[in-house]
């Protein structure tokens, strides 16, 4: 079993250590003699490290002192500075929601099989979930959701007859400071006897109070449950002509005595939309559902918003609902697994994307962040043992998000590889630049859905245009992209005014997201003076020609085995993707446009 990061910590965490200051003292001695803690449990999350004598003082509250450990342990084999003053984390709900079923498979999963379910039942190596949980104590995650959004039986039986295994694998958790949380299915009442599960009728309260009581006195630390409701054909409190905060606020009412949050997912839009109604567009959907609920959420309620308004696509403007709500606790949601950005095996690196997100909405925006696990049974945990790197800096972004994307990227390279300084440097650049050239040679300018149907992996410009999801680029021969101005279908007017005239101008549009927002010709002038469609055809050559140099690079970094072999295997897949990717999205535009690259270069009929 190979560790993604901190190659300091190799051996495995004792069977004993069962508390957190106990695990934190036990990587404290690996690291230096003469580490002491001082455990103030006021400090909660938080710590501060001194130097004390020849050694170190870590104090903090009791996960204080663990995450003060791992800072310590960051700092020492990086070189870097001790952080100054008291360290606490921005978010203080820090979670991965794992999409994973009990039958052993993982939903969007490029990592291999669940690392805890198989064959409809919790199925794992314990020291393997010890080791995950110092992977995620390592870089401060706090929550685990253990079972996919789309619960699958028997997975509704976690808060019933699994109620001890889930506790089980909780025990082994805590001692990292990870708590569970349980994706529960809202129809679970008409499952155990109800005839209905409306969130109104007084039976239903009483058959998630008595659930909640039963839950916490196996997990007594649980952190909540997860709802997907009234979305993708899951059930929900629409069905009893009941809205989502009467939904939500029922099971955060059972939650509450036991101090658990009920987090509600905001993914909510018509899966079942003829493409033929112009009149329909799928981004409106959840700030029009939302927005009107605005201060009517329980305080234990927390709705978790996609980073975007669609899905996950390699390029969004961030949701509306971050700017429009003001009276509802939010969590963003990013999506570590790569399910529209390369599957783990094209080089994807999400800092940039946070960092411009967090820019655009603020960080207070939201008083939680959640991602979508990328994790699996494979030997090196992530498919591609570069794919490590999202989970770690999601990890400490969540823990500050001021932090530079260059910074964490930077760090994570050196903590797992000890490269000399100049192929330490190619390594960083390489993930640092990698969303941009995923961007290029896939989905220009912000136009998205161009994958293949189902699977979300390499071209197909129409696979998604006449099917019901939502998600057209209604491309002819005379332009591309939807009209969301305000003569559009007024997608742009969901933001502050500032926001909504600059996304709803075409000179002033970020150009990234020019074709999100508008429908232009063929011949429309970029601002360099190059027409739309050099433009996109200049990405796509550009972008296959920066995947062949991130190989020739790759080439060139003594990494250890079997991470290079991995590696390159991998990066030979995305050269062809890439390849792939360039004339279909060019041939399917020359087509329409019938104009030629003015560079003169192949493109196939
Ligand atoms: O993008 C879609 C994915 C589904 C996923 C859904 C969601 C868990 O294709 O696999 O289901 O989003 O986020 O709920």
């Amino acid at each position: 079993m190979r560790y993604a990061w901190l190659p300091c910590l190799k051996s495995p965490v004792p069977e004993t250590l069962k508390r957190p200051l106990s695990v934190a003292d036990h990587e404290a001695r690996q690291v230096a003699d003469g580490v002491c803690f001082a455990v103030d449990r006021d400090m909660g999350e938080g710590y501060k490290l001194e130097k004390a004598g020849d050694g170190y003082r870590i104090t903090g509250g009791e996960t204080g002192v663990l995450y003060g450990t791992y800072a310590l342990v960051r700092a020492l084999a990086a070189g870097d500075p001790l952080p100054e003053g008291v360290q606490k984390p921005f978010y203080p709900l820090r979670m991965i929601d794992c999409w994973d079923n009990m039958d052993g498979t993982v939903e969007r999963g490029y990592a291999g099989r669940s690392l805890w379910f198989e064959g409809g039942e919790f199925r794992y190596d314990p020291a393997r979930i010890r080791q995950l949980g110092r992977m995620l104590a390592s870089v401060g995650i706090n929550a685990l959701c253990v079972n996919n959004v789309n619960v699958h039986a028997p997975a509704q039986q976690l808060i019933g007859w699994l109620l001890p295994d889930l506790a089980a694998f909780a025990d082994i958790l805590r001692p990292f400071g990870v708590r569970l949380m349980v994706s529960v299915d809202f129809s679970m009442p008409l499952q155990c006897g109800l005839d209905t599960a409306d969130p109104l009728d007084s039976r239903v309260q009483a058959w998630w109070n008595a659930r909640a009581d039963a839950v916490y006195a196996a997990v007594p630390d649980l952190a909540g449950f997860l709802v997907k409701a009234d979305s993708e054909h899951r059930p929900g409190p629409n069905a009893y002509g009941r809205d989502h905060a009467q939904g939500a606020n029922m099971l955060a009412r059972a939650l509450k005595p036991h101090g658990g949050v009920l987090v509600w997912r905001a993914f909510v839009y018509n899966c079942m939309q003829d493409w033929r109604d112009h009149s329909i567009d799928r981004p409106c959907a959840a700030y029009n559902a939302y927005m009107p609920l605005d201060g009517r959420f329980d305080e234990n309620v927390i709705l978790q918003i996609k980073n975007g308004p669609y899905d996950f696509q390699v390029r969004e403007p961030a949701s509306p609902l971050f700017f429009g709500l003001r009276n509802t606790r939010t969590a963003i949601e990013y999506q570590l697994a790569q399910e529209y950005t390369g599957h783990q095996i094209d080089l994807y690196a999400m800092p940039p994307m946070w960092r411009e997100v967090t820019d655009c909405i603020g960080k207070e925006a939201v008083q939680a962040i959640a991602a979508v696990s990328n994790l699996g049974r494979d030997e090196n945990w992530f498919g591609h043992p570069f794919a490590a790197l999202n989970l770690f800096a999601f990890g400490l972004f969540a823990w500050d998000p001021d932090s530079a994307p260059a910074a964490l990227i930077g760090s994570w390279a050196k903590l797992t590889y000890a490269l000399p300084a100049d192929q330490e440097k190619t390594l960083a650049d390489m993930l640092l630049g990698s969303r941009a050239v995923y961007e290029k040679y896939t989905s220009p300018l912000g136009l998205c859905w161009m994958v293949q149907p189902g699977l979300h992996y390499g071209p197909n410009p129409y696979g998604y245009e006449f099917d019901a999801w939502g998600t057209y680029n209604r491309a002819d021969r005379n332009g591309v992209g939807i009209d969301r101005t305000a003569a559009g279908t007024g997608y742009a007017c969901q933001y502050p005014k500032e926001l909504a005239d600059a996304y709803g101008d075409p000179a002033r549009c970020p150009e990234n997201l020019l074709l999100f927002f508008h429908r232009l010709p063929y011949t429309y002038r970029m601002k360099d003076g190059r027409t739309l469609i050099q433009r996109i055809y200049d990405d796509h050559f550009e972008g296959c020609e920066a995947a062949e140099a991130m190989r020739r690079d790759l080439q060139g970094l003594a990494l250890p085995e079997p991470d290079r072999a991995e590696a390159l295997e991998r990066m030979d897949k995305q050269a062809r993707n890439a390849r792939n990717w360039r004339d279909v999205i060019n041939t399917f535009f020359h087509r329409f446009s019938g104009i030629d690259d003015e560079k003169g270069r192949v493109i196939y009929d």
